[in-house]
């Protein structure tokens, strides 16, 4: 069965794990990333969520941290700082900076960011194929009034989550760059060849949503043959991790299983759901999508894929009422 998954971060590489231990060998699964936190530090370009994924499927991420290496030492790091080589409050660890140095000569040499990804992935074996949803740069910057001077200002996206821990409110996003991208090709064939596409548990605005964004990504999803089947991030009014409340209070999103449901909106009226999957102890009413209460904790790659055979019932493929006539699982 072909699975294509829009993931973002640290909860996206987890419910991948998920994924990868529901489908089993007969799983051929494809990763659209999102590319909206990536930067460029100190020369070297940063692909974090691509990273995080890459890091967790291959076995080399910290498993304390959700991001960066295993068995990290911080050298460039403290000499950066002694040379007061600003900005110091995104840690770069010694392993981690190789991956960015390999990165960003390719980028130089010309390789779009689908094929570096492809080439990193060659050593790391993450059992998935790793897309960023565009080859362009696009950035994530958010409005913030500057808890220093309280001036409003846009900020990379990374210096309102690391450098300010997510404390300023947000008062909006924007994805620079955006209007000149295009989606990667991979991304938009992964899409249309699945058999299954699921919006991973990650952050609605500033992880699937930029994903949505990128130009010819929403086409794409609504001209998919598959049904698309998305989890919640919200349990019980609550984001499980990371910083999903902030971002649909910016957007005025109400936070619940419900309240994401409805911005995503159901495929049959023009937004991105045929399928939502809620937490057992929440509900949701979404015209035009089928709700169904499961527990939607990823306690461990087991819980997920319980999580991840859900959405496969839910969207009626994989079986023998298979909607696609997709292949068994
Ligand atoms: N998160 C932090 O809170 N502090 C850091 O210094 C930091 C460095 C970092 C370096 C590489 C990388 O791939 C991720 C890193 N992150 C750090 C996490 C990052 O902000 C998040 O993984 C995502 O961008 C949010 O989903």
């Amino acid at each position: 069965m072909k699975v294509t998954v829009l993931v973002g971060g640290v909860g996206g590489a987890r419910f991948l794990q998920g994924v990868l231990a529901a489908l089993g060998e007969q799983g051929d699964v494809s990763a659209v990333v999102n590319v909206g936190d990536d930067l460029w530090l100190h020369g070297l370009r940063v692909c974090p969520d691509l990273d995080t994924c890459m890091y967790t499927l291959g076995g080399g991420i910290d498993t304390g941290k959700g991001w960066g290496r295993a068995d990290e030492t911080w050298s460039v790091k403290a000499e950066l700082e002694a040379y007061g080589a600003d900005p110091t409050w995104f840690g770069l660890g010694d392993r981690d900076v190789a991956t960015h140095l390999v990165r960003t000569r390719m980028l130089r040499a010309g390789y779009p960011l689908s094929q570096v990804t492809e080439a990193l992935c060659n050593r790391w074996r993450p059992g998935v194929a790793l897309i960023p949803a565009s080859d362009d740069r696009i950035e994530t910057h958010v409005v913030i009034d500057d808890p220093d001077s309280g001036e409003r200002k846009a900020v990379h996206f990374q210096e309102w989550w690391v450098r300010h821990r997510a404390v300023p409110p947000a008062h909006g996003f924007a994805s620079v760059g955006r209007d000149q991208a295009t989606a990667c090709p991979a991304a938009l064939t992964a899409i249309a060849e699945a058999d299954l596409v699921l919006l991973a548990p990650s952050n609605p605005v500033v992880s699937v949503g930029t994903i949505v964004d990128v130009p010819g990504l929403r086409a794409a999803l609504a001209a998919a043959p598959a049904p698309v089947v998305g989890i919640s991030p919200i349990i019980d009014g609550r984001a499980v991790r990371g910083m999903a409340e902030a971002c649909l209070d910016a957007v005025g999103v109400e936070v619940s299983a419900e309240g994401v449901g409805r911005h995503y909106g159901a495929r049959s009226t023009g937004g991105l759901l045929d399928g939502w999957l809620v937490h057992e102890t929440d509900s949701a009413e979404i015209p035009g999508v089928a709700v169904r209460s499961v527990p939607l904790l990823m306690t461990d790659p087991e819980a997920t894929a319980a999580m991840v055979r859900a959405a496969i019932d839910l969207a009626g493929v994989g079986g023998a009422g298979a909607a696609t006539g997709g292949a068994d699982v």
